[in-house]
């Protein structure tokens, strides 16, 4: 047991508010999707039931079509913008209108691998919501084939450069008045600008104005585009689902067919002038042309290849620390802002995972080494410079508490 480790579960029980986990205080103050996952596999190498309970608090929050929110506002909080009266989804607690990366089922199933026993009945509860989510997402959002997101904050990975075609189509100029908070808490030159705000606010305006309806949204809302990042997160988590399914006796035939519909899309999403995954704007069927940290996914969903493995090879030795969110050598590359980037722990970890898996332990042990680096110069940021280990956004920042745990040794 280490400072480090010691550190990170306090910043777990400092963010705790009973059920659910903020990412952090001030700037994040409510539960977010994938963040309370990453935050329950953080709190079952020290208390397995905890993490049930974070899980058992998200899942809670699904929507009547399977969807399950992006932010559950728990208790309204005037620090963080927009708050629950912009998305007027009408839910009880109040939630946002949009989804995040899939990630729970494979965070449940590294939970309960920890604890089988103790587990099963949490999982037993767990697993119809998991299943329902999952057949959203095949039903709603993989209609086109890969998965496809309505708005950026869906991607997690926000003002990455993946957006910037699909956002660009996005008229942000009659949004009405509103007053940012993300900018009073942290640098304005590590967050989105007002264009990427007016834009992000426009589109919560239009799944509003239709009610929410998912129809609506897919078909006429004013972003579609699909995620290399979300479609592995869900092929991987569709797998883990099986797994899961399988161990309590369930049939898991169907969830075996949306995994290999959605394998089969991965073409799609292959850009051979960049030689990598790409994000792909389903208005005009343009190509982002632009490498980012979700096309690394691919490892994770088992989907790797020689030509990614040198695109991966290059974006990351040309930085000192973790793998950049974006391509160091593209010009919209931005060292300090936010997914223009910076080097994600949580997101290290996660394509561990996949490095491990695909036989190169080496790169895993490298991205856990260089991640090690910024937490012990800095403590628990929210994400850091790749380049000089600099902390950027917010600090005691769940996520990157919760996978030092599961990475300590
Ligand atoms: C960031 O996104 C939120 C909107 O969802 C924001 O900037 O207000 C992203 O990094 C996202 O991936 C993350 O889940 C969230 C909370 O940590 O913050």
């Amino acid at each position: 047991m280490t400072d480090l480790d010691d550190k990170a579960r306090a910043i777990l029980r400092l963010n705790d508010k009973g059920g659910y986990t903020l990412p952090t205080h001030g700037l994040y103050p409510y539960q977010w999707n994938w963040d309370s996952a990453f935050a329950a596999w953080g709190f079952a190498t020290f208390d397995n039931p905890r993490a049930w309970d974070e899980l058992d608090t998200l899942m809670a929050s699904q929507w009547p079509s399977g969807m399950v929110p992006h932010i559950i506002f728990h208790k309204v909080d005037p620090g963080y913008f927009p708050g629950p009266d912009v998305w007027g989804t009408g839910q009880t607690p109040p939630t946002s209108g949009i989804t995040q990366p899939p990630v729970a089922a494979t965070m449940a199933r590294l939970v309960w691998e920890m604890d089988p026993d103790a587990g099963r009945d949490r999982l037993a509860a767990l697993y119809p919501k998991l299943l329902a989510w999952h057949r959203w997402w095949h039903e709603v959002r993989c209609t086109h084939g890969p998965a496809a997101i309505v708005h950026p904050w869906e991607s997690g990975r926000d003002n990455c450069p993946d957006w910037d075609i699909g956002m660009a189509g996005v008229d942000g100029s009659s949004v009405g008045p509103y007053t940012r908070r993300d900018t009073g808490h942290v640098d304005p030159d590590m967050r989105p600008t007002k264009e990427d705000y007016d834009r992000y606010i426009t589109i919560v305006e239009f799944g509003r104005n239709c009610g929410w309806d998912d129809k609506t949204i897919v078909d006429e809302g004013p972003f579609l585009m699909s995620d290399p990042g979300t479609t592995f997160v869900l092929l991987r988590a569709h797998r883990d689902l099986a797994v899961l399914g399988q161990a309590l006796g369930h049939d898991v035939s169907q969830i075996e067919e949306w995994a290999a519909a959605l394998r089969s899309a991965l073409p799609q999403i292959w850009n051979p002038a960049l030689g990598a995954y790409d994000a792909r704007n389903l208005r005009t069927g343009a190509f982002a042309n632009v490498l980012g940290s979700g096309a690394f996914l691919a490892y994770l969903a088992g989907a790797g290849n020689t030509e990614l493995d040198t695109q991966l090879m290059r974006v990351w030795d040309a930085v000192s620390y973790g793998i950049p969110s974006a391509d160091p050598e593209a010009p919209s590359f931005h060292s300090r802002k936010y997914w223009r980037g910076p080097s994600w722990p949580f997101l290290n970890a996660l394509l561990a995972i996949g490095f491990t898996e695909n036989g190169r332990a080496d790169l895993a042990e490298r991205l856990r080494a260089e991640t090690e680096m910024m937490l012990q110069k800095h403590g628990f940021w929210e994400y850091f410079d790749p380049l000089d280990a600099a902390p950027c956004g917010g600090a005691d920042f769940t996520w990157t508490a919760a996978i030092w745990l599961t990475w300590a040794r």
